[in-house]
């Protein structure tokens, strides 16, 4: 009886464990099978325009994601500089409303969202610290840390290993998915 119980102890921890591994899934197997073709259509664009001769190397995924999210931190720094209208690296609740008049209602709108979004002290004036970190915020909302990991994740599908991730290795990956389902 006693080994009875202890046998089922032990199946229910391995039925336990099981399920926890299924939660757990791989964020690369995810991406792909939620959606292939939008999977492989990404990978082989980023193929092209960040890959080498020899393919998409882990540096050229590191700098896609940099150069994303340097595009996003300057048109946000940018769109609140555009306040800074004495050029002294701050913006004043002042400066802000001498452009909201400039603007249109939905503009206005916008701008006030923004700084406030950017003032972290709450003391309605934006130092640049704060403007450089709304502009970080604005990077990394653009391309998140898991985003950038899953990127990084798809160089498991370079087949034959030297490195570098041709469109023809994300193809194939993408193809063997279709047979495993
Ligand atoms: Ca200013
Ligand atoms: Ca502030």
């Amino acid at each position: 009886m006693v080994r009875i119980m202890a046998a089922l102890a032990l199946m229910v921890l391995f039925a336990a464990n099981g399920a926890m591994a299924q939660d757990a899934k791989d964020p690369l197997a995810e991406a792909m099978e939620r959606n292939p073709a939008r999977f492989e259509a990404r990978m082989v664009d980023l193929v092209a325009g960040f890959g080498g001769p020899s393919g998409l190397t882990l540096q050229g995924i590191e700098e896609h994601v940099a150069l994303e999210r340097a595009g996003a931190r300057a048109a946000a720094m940018r769109r609140l500089l555009a306040l800074d209208l004495d050029a002294d690296g701050s913006v004043t609740q002042d400066e802000l409303a001498v452009a909201q008049r400039a603007a249109s209602a939905t503009t206005r709108g916008r701008m006030e969202r923004q700084f406030s979004g950017a003032d972290a002290d709450g003391d309605r004036r934006l130092s640049p610290g704060e403007i450089t970190a709304s502009g970080q915020a604005a990077g990394l909302a653009a391309l998140d840390d898991g985003e950038a990991a899953l990127l990084r994740a798809a160089l498991r599908l370079d087949g034959n290993g030297d490195g570098a991730l041709t469109a023809d290795e994300v193809r194939k990956a993408v193809a063997r998915l279709d047979q495993e389902a």
